[in-house]
């Protein structure tokens, strides 16, 4: 079989794929011809072959429990929603989508909620994510254009990462600013609280107190000004300046100011400020510490005001720049997604509903704007909403206060949700589950971080019964009475409608046209080559606006909130490198697993003190929503008063790691988005009587220990675990049948047992204090059978007697290289650079998202 050229399912960078279905596991390459990643993957694409298993997959429609027949749950599905319509109104029904669906799943959904149903309830996962800088970029540019491309990124002197931690969320575009450093000289700063890997490789990184970044970003145009920085040639053609802008600009006052505000060094700052003016080729990089705040939108905007006032904008090399998340967040705004735009980048103007009626023939054109996530979930709690049908993502784990969200999904009188995977937190509460069809069965269109759109091509076909979302969505229309309307044959003639739409009666209001695929065939469809619309938006130095300008936003400056007496900590939350989101794919994936094994809560050593806390202990992470339990991580990554804890773990995986429930849901005034990145919190350490880890071939039926996250190996799984009370009598329930070998030494507290069969490893449970426990990477080994099995006493011991294994965490997820084997090798072989280390061990070489990992263990081994 032939490879076939698709598009990667996860981050934004929207990287070319060449995939193979093969005997075994299907081949995953990095599509050299791609122009998002020319032949490069980071470790979660390289590594997508090991998720895409049947395990775990829902293969059938599930009503009310049990298997159904496609016909009997649409049929429901349809009867459910034209009797809410009837009964209740249109605006008792909602939609909640995803920026994982494709532009044509995407497409229908939006169709037939806000032109057939007639409500524009229908919202999606990007307003957590994306939707300030929606919402800013038509505040400042009349539409919600991002007027960036990666070849910027190319061709900047100077990039600015704001609330990124692209090393990590968008490797293969952190590795093309590292490449654009080495070929010209660009000099990266990273703001960001925390010392990511990002901050790590950047010539300067700013760890500015959360929440001040409008104080840092209004003090650098403040700046600007005085030191004659703005154009105002520029602003006189382009750019319109509301009156008292510049004198709430001022509030922020000189350098000093600046850097008392931002608790920065003022030389940090000043250099900043110097970077700034000496390169006016400027990219500024924008996500979620930016986005995720109650002031997600003024702070958007601050950026956006600062590339405006100076003219770093629609020029080669100069940008604002909002990085996407969702491999098609970005189609989904082109559709209208959003339950604040109707489709094609129209809002609810009256002459666009008219031209919507008219386009789609439409009887029931919502005319004002719908519910915004959070409160769409309110509204179900409180009865508003009847009926909720939930497309491609994990409310139950992703939206702030997800407990709230849990029981308003249990009072929902009828929930459907279309998902690839059987049992989600989500799906739990479901009336109906369909099936849908996955990454690499799905056939249609993504728009990535830069407007380029580019395919993603079947190369599997689904298993069971497993659909297409947008035939799902059509069907149920169908039924409703709209057939003429969903006649749909295939995502080519939703393509070919959506590109119609945008341009139908645009007459250059809408930057969104795509009209050069209006007369699209079938054929060119299937061939489509990877595009980018919007060429170098605004070159021309005029905006969608009705006065052609684009707009200045005046705001006042952020004040940081004061520490609250109870919760005296700032919790924020992000992502890790080799985990994706709720962790239904990468969580099938054993080397992706074991870079980060466990949702830590990462601790600055001074509160960890203060709370009688140590590296390894478990810990209770409390916010005024919920409590739950991680393991601690000391660290000098951040200022005390802060943590950082991962938002993966799930119901599935965890009784720990439960972020989700702990998040406040405070939402920006403009844009309705989260504030995610800081939620008052407090911590202490978790009454528990030991600690331990299972690697068995088997999961025992239950676990129900207090604490227990388990991750998938090769052959197997491995289970770390606290509890309390008498390990013992829990130790049987966990351990797998066979041949058992004890060691029990109870002054140490110490219980060890291994299970062997015919000479074989079977499980092994080792319970004790967290630092007198083994290294778990030799046993995994005996469990795969990789190494020749050893004895049961060393087993029990978890090493081979007499030799100290190379173990630890694992580092490079492409090579399977963990972190100890790096430490070992650049001590034995004194090497120098990452570049040795590659050469030796390979680790490092593939997608380099490791790299600064290796530079930190040679740093450690210098100093
Ligand atoms: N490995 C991996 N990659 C992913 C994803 C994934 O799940 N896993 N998800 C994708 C998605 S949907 C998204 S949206 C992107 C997100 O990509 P990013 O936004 O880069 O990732 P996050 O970890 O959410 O947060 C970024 C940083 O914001 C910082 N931050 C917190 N508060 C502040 C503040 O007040 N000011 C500033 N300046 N910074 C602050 C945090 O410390 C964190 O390092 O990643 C995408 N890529
Ligand atoms: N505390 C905190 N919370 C956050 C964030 C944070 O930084 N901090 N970030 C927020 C952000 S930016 C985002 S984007 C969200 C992400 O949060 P979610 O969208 O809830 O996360 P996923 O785990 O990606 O959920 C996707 C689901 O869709 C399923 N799926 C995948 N492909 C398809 C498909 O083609 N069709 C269908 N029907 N189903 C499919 C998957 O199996 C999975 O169950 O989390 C948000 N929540
Ligand atoms: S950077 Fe990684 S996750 Fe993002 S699209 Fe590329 S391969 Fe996929
Ligand atoms: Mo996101």
């Amino acid at each position: 079989m032939e490879s076939v050229r698709t598009t990667c399912p996860y981050c934004g960078v929207g990287c070319g794929i060449l995939a193979r279905a093969a005997e075994g596991q299907a081949e995953i390459k990095g599509d050299p011809e791609h122009p998002a990643n020319r032949g490069r993957l980071c470790s979660k694409g390289a590594n997508l072959a090991e998720t895409l298993t049947p395990e775990g997959r829902l293969l059938h429609p599930i009503v009310h429990g049990r298997r159904a027949s496609w016909d009997r749950a649409l049929g429901l599905v349809a009867r459910r929603m034209a009797a809410c319509v009837r009964d209740h109104g249109p605006d008792s029904v909602g939609f909640y989508l995803s920026g994982q669906l494709l532009t044509e799943d995407y497409y229908v959904a939006n169709k037939l909620m806000k032109g057939f149903i007639g409500s524009a309830n229908v919202d999606t996962n990007s307003r957590l994510c994306m939707s300030s800088a929606v919402a800013a970029h038509v505040r400042a540019f009349g539409e919600d254009i991002v007027p960036a491309g990666y070849d910027d990124l190319d061709q900047a002197d100077l990039v600015v990462l704001i609330g990124s931690n692209a090393a990590w969320c968008h490797p293969v575009l952190h590795q093309r600013i590292l490449a654009a450093r080495e070929a010209r000289g660009t000099r990266i700063v990273v703001v960001d609280p925390r010392r990511t890997e990002t901050a790590e490789e950047a010539d300067l990184h700013l760890a500015l107190r959360p929440g001040t970044d409008i104080a840092l970003i209004n003090g650098l145009l403040a700046h600007c000004r005085r030191s004659g920085l703005v154009d105002d040639a520029y602003i006189a053609r382009s750019v319109h300046v509301p009156d008292g802008f510049w004198s709430s600009i001022e509030q922020a006052g000189d350098p000093w100011s600046v850097a008392r505000a931002c608790d920065l060094a003022p030389a940090d700052v000043q250099a900043f400020f110097r970077l700034f003016a000496e390169r006016p080729r400027t990219v500024t990089l924008f996500s979620q510490g930016i986005n995720q705040s109650v002031r997600g939108t003024d702070q958007a905007n601050a950026i956006l005001n600062l590339h405006l006032a100076t003219g770093r904008i629609g020029r080669p090399g100069a940008a604002p720049f909002s990085i996407t998340g969702q491999p098609n967040a970005m189609g989904g705004r082109e559709v209208g997604g959003l339950a604040t735009s109707l489709a094609a980048h129209m809002d609810f103007g009256p002459d666009n509903v008219e031209r919507l009626r008219r386009f789609w023939a439409a009887p029931n054109v919502a005319s004002k704007p719908g519910l915004k996530a959070v409160d769409l979930f309110r509204a179900v709690r409180d009865g508003r909403v009847r009926m909720l049908w939930i497309m491609a993502t994990n409310p139950a784990v992703s939206l702030p206060d997800a407990g709230e969200v849990r029981s308003a999904l249990a009072r929902c009188p009828f929930l459907v949700v279309s998902d690839c995977i059987a049992e989600t937190d989500t799906s739990r509460f479901a009336h109906v589950k369909l099936p849908a069809a996955a990454w690499g069965e799905k056939d249609g269109t993504v728009t990535n971080s830069e407007r380029r759109i580019s395919r993603q091509r079947p190369f599997l076909s689904p298993p069971g019964e497993a659909r297409p979302d947008w035939w799902i969505v059509a069907e149920v229309a169908r039924r409703m009475g709209w057939g003429d309307a969903f006649a749909y044959r295939g995502p080519a003639d939703i393509y070919r409608e959506h590109v119609r739409l945008c341009a139908y009666q645009n007459d250059g209001q809408r930057r969104l046209d795509l009209g050069r695929h209006a007369g699209l065939s079938d054929a060119g469809y299937a061939a489509m080559e990877p595009w980018q619309w919007g060429g170098r938006p605004f070159a021309d130095g005029r905006f969608p606006t009705a006065d052609g300008k684009a707009r200045l936003v005046a705001m006042r400056p952020a004040r940081p909130e004061a520490p609250l007496a109870r919760w005296p900590l700032l919790l924020n939350s992000g992502r890790y490198r080799d985990q994706w989101h709720s962790m239904t794919r990468t969580g099938l994936s054993p080397r992706l697993a074991r870079h980060r094994p466990e949702p830590f809560v990462e601790i600055a050593p001074a509160d960890a003190e203060a709370a009688g806390i140590a590296e390894g202990d478990l810990v209770r992470v409390a916010t005024p929503q919920a409590a739950s339990l991680f393991r601690a991580r000391l660290t000098d990554r951040h200022r005390p008063g802060e943590l950082f804890v991962p938002i993966h773990w799930t119901d599935r995986q965890a009784t720990g790691g439960r972020t989700g429930l702990l998040t406040r849901p405070l939402v920006d005034p403009h844009s309705g988005q989260p504030g995610f990145k800081a939620t008052p919190a407090a911590i202490a350490k978790a009454a528990v009587d030991w600690h331990g880890f299972l690697v068995a071939r088997t999961l025992p039926a239950a676990i129900g220990t207090l604490y227990a996250v388990r991750i998938r190996l090769a052959g197997g799984w491995l289970v770390e675990l606290a509890g309390s009370g008498d390990p013992a009598p829990q130790a049987e329930r966990l351990l797998p049948a066979g041949h058992r070998v004890e060691a029990n030494d109870a002054a140490r507290r110490q219980l060890r047992i291994v299970v062997e069969r015919e000479g074989k490893l079977e499980g092994a449970l080792l319970i004790g204090r967290p630092g007198s426990l083994p290294p778990r990477e030799w046993l995994i080994g005996q469990l795969a059978g990789d190494d020749e099995a050893a004895s049961a006493a060393e087993w029990l011991a978890g090493r081979p007697l007499g030799a100290r294994p190379a173990a630890g965490p694992m580092l490079c997820a492409c090579f399977e290289v963990t972190a100890d084997r790096v430490a070992q090798a650049i001590a034995e072989h004194d090497l120098g650079s990452v570049e040795q280390v590659g050469s030796l061990l390979r680790a490092g070489s593939n997608c380099g998202a490791c790299r600064p990992e290796i530079r930190a263990l040679l740093r450690r081994n210098f100093a």
